[in-house]
């Protein structure tokens, strides 16, 4: 069953930085898909396994960036 995330993601300023997030972010175990918005740093992930957010704050830290804490 694929599921589905939104986080929020700043410090993106270009093209290369969406680039960056968006091909660490694609080699989380199970990542089918990723989108990115610039303007709102919204980062939509999909994946055919549960999502482990802790792995995707680590793979946004690896490309430079940094995922906003959800409440
Ligand atoms: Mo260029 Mo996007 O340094 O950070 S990759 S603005």
């Amino acid at each position: 069953m694929a599921t589905q995330q939104t986080y929020t993601v700043t410090g993106m300023t270009c093209a290369h930085c969406v680039g960056s997030v968006d091909a660490e972010v694609r080699r989380l175990p199970g990542v089918t898909d990723v989108r990115v918005d610039l303007p709102s740093g919204a980062v939509t992930v999909t994946s055919d396994q549960p999502l482990d957010d802790t792995a995707v704050a680590a793979a946004v830290d690896e490309a430079g960036y940094e995922l906003v804490p959800r409440s």
